[in-house]
């Protein structure tokens, strides 16, 4: 028998797809009648248009969300009831992978042979929360009073806003909505004015799955406007965050004024540390997979290269060696290994910062330009590029540059690569490659990172919490911590009387 792979992908329809926001189980155009359009970074040209949503429109999806939460058909719903809507909305997104995937590719430029994969994932982000979602309980406290009993139970906490980046919609809105919705909240969630195509997508699943009205709303719509709103609103009990550190700020500010939590999941600058013992071929495709991946856009890029004097030669020659092989093309293609960057402002700031960085006297050892081959030059692509000769202090070094650009620092020895890890306000992640196992758990104790792979790089899973430590984020996506993020803690206390005599 033979089979057929199909290796170029394409959208189910020609022309411009005008797309409705979902409020309250309905699928609706904006208050003000406004859309805005989403541009295909490999073409350059306008595939959808999205409604364009702003503190009207937030109102509405809040006043339907709050509703559901107080006295909805959601209000009734237990935890078993919570996990098989989440079931069945994993088994929906398993079945409609490919139009995710292609919707997300087609807003954003990520490969589509990642995104597949990914898609296919996140069905298991909705088992493993509605795995959770009977199990979350509280304790009985052996309090010091007599004839006193005292415990907890955790309840939900109410409307959640979800604002949500442009690099990997559909990933971080799983991160969110899989905890906040196993432990009973409602949900706003505010797409990317970049990205609002594979949200809406989405939408259409959670509707078929058969979540009750107002449970999950999707408002599209900008930052400044949409966003600030939701951040703003007064009966948004937290909210949950991916985004730049700039934002986050913001947010935090804006969220004080009622006391709403906050989460938030911000920016990496995360060290990739290459030790003289290290297993070289698997180092290689490490730095490789942690930076080129996602074109370099993903907060956990490991865009600082730590590499130890002995072995720098060597490394650089068999990094180059396989970044000249990195196929550059369209990213709906299942043979192209490096898409576009994700829109026009995003391919300008890579770019600004390559230049920055020869500036600053760094080494250019591969790309650092613009492609101009016929097939690429409408496209948001930037060549991957690596600098050598960088110093930990130079912008390039200390600034996110969220694109394919990877800055490669020579150490001494493991006092010198733990002092130049840490060397950085941020905090998200790092790896060490190295066979010693005693240093590999030394350094893994000191790097403040909220995690840390040792010889791997990128590894996630809705099991293991993440997040990060000092100008990387507050609180924990993923595992059991992230559904206790969404509730709050009541304590209830008995008096048993003394009748007994
Ligand atoms: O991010 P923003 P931008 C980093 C990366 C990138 C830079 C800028 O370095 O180059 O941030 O990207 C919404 N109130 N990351 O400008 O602004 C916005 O509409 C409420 C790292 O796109 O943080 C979008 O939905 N919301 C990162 C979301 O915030 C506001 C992922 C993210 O946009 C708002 C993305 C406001 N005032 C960028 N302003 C990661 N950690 O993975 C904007 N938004």
């Amino acid at each position: 028998m033979t089979t057929t792979t199909k290796t170029l992908y394409e959208l189910p329809f020609t022309g411009v797809k005008e797309y409705k926001m979902f409020i309250n189980n309905q699928w609706v155009e904006s208050a003000s009648g406004e859309t805005f359009d989403s541009v295909n970074p490999f073409t350059g040209e306008v595939w959808a248009k999205a409604p364009k949503g702003e503190k009207e429109d937030i109102d509405l999806a809040v006043k339907a969300a709050k509703a559901a939460f107080e006295t909805g058909e959601w209000s009734k719903v237990n935890g078993a009831g919570r996990a098989a809507l989440l079931r069945k909305l994993g088994d929906l997104i398993g079945e409609n992978a490919e139009i995710l995937a292609i919707s997300e590719v087609v807003d954003n430029g990520k490969l589509i042979r990642e995104m597949l994969g990914q898609t296919k994932s996140l069905s298991g982000w909705c088992y493993y929360f509605a795995g959770l979602a009977d199990k979350i309980h509280g304790e009985s406290i052996p309090v010091d009073i007599p004839n006193m009993i005292n415990y907890t139970v955790r309840e939900p906490l109410g409307v959640v806003g979800a604002i949500i980046p442009w690099n990997s919609p559909l990933l971080l809105t799983l991160f969110k909505l899989g905890p906040a919705l196993a432990a009973g909240n409602t949900m706003v969630i505010k797409p990317s004015e970049v990205t609002p195509a594979s949200l809406l997508e989405l939408a259409k699943l959670i509707e078929e799955a058969g979540f009750p009205p107002g449970v999950v709303n999707i408002v599209t719509g900008f930052g400044h406007t949409a966003g600030d709103a939701l951040a703003k609103h007064p009966d948004v009990r937290k909210i949950a965050f991916t985004g730049s550190s700039a934002t986050g700020k913001l947010i935090v500010k804006n969220s004080a004024e009622h006391f709403a939590r906050v989460s938030l999941e911000l920016g990496g600058k995360s060290p990739n540390i290459i030790f003289e013992d290290a297993n070289l071929p698997n180092a290689v495709n490490g730095v490789l997979a942690g930076i080129f991946a996602a074109s370099g856009q993903t907060c956990m890029a490991g865009s600082r290269v730590l590499v130890q004097d002995s072995i720098y030669d060597e490394f650089v020659k068999r990094l180059v060696e396989r970044t000249s092989q990195i196929r550059l093309g369209n990213p709906l293609d299942m043979e192209t290994e490096m898409g576009t960057v994700a829109f026009e402002g995003q391919h300008q700031k890579v770019l600004k910062y390559i230049e920055i960085g020869k500036q600053e006297g760094a080494t250019v050892l591969y790309g650092g330009k613009r492609p101009t081959t016929p097939e690429l030059k409408n496209g948001f692509f930037v060549e991957p590029t690596i600098f050598g000769d960088v110093r930990n202090d130079m912008r390039i070094a200390q600034e996110e540059i969220f694109g394919p650009v990877v800055c490669i620092i020579r150490f001494k020895d493991e006092a010198d690569a733990l002092e130049i890890a840490n060397d950085t306000e941020f905090g998200l992640a790092a790896a060490v490659w190295t066979i010693d196992v005693q240093r590999a758990h030394r350094l893994a104790s000191k790097i403040n990172a909220g995690t840390v792979w040792i010889n791997n790089y990128r590894k996630v899973s809705y099991a293991s919490p993440f997040g990060g430590f000092k100008a990387s984020g507050i609180g924990r996506e993923n595992g059991m911590q992230a559904v206790h993020e969404y509730t709050q803690i009541k304590s209830i206390w008995i008096d048993m009387g003394n009748v007994i005599t």
